[in-house]
């Protein structure tokens, strides 16, 4: 399994855990703002998940696309990609391994 492979499956297995335990919490009845404070986990490791899977694109898809000539196609591609995932482009709290901002 190649690298990015492991890492996007690693996290979306942490994700199903953490989400796997909020099903615990509401079951549980516990106090609403905590569930909410573990939902908020759930999606700060999902976009982390995304953004792995967007920093692959770019270094395998995007540079071969690039690189066949077909630039102005792929790049039509990210731009509607982004548009209904923007948040894959910034660092959230639940993944402070990506580096500082200013290496933004
Ligand atoms: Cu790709």
């Amino acid at each position: 399994m190649p690298v990015h492979d492991i890492q996007v499956t690693n996290r979306l297995k942490t994700a199903r855990g953490h989400l796997d335990g909020v099903l615990r919490m509401v079951a549980d009845d516990a106090y609403c703002p905590d569930i909410m404070k573990q939902l908020a986990a759930v999606q700060g490791l999902l976009e982390a998940t995304s953004r792995v899977v967007f920093r692959n694109h770019l270094e395998t898809c995007v540079a071969e696309a690039m690189r066949q000539g077909r630039t102005e196609e792929i790049v039509d591609e990210l731009m509607e990609t982004l548009k209904y995932d923007r948040r894959v482009l910034r660092p959230t709290p639940a993944d402070p391994a990506e580096g500082s901002p200013d290496e933004h």
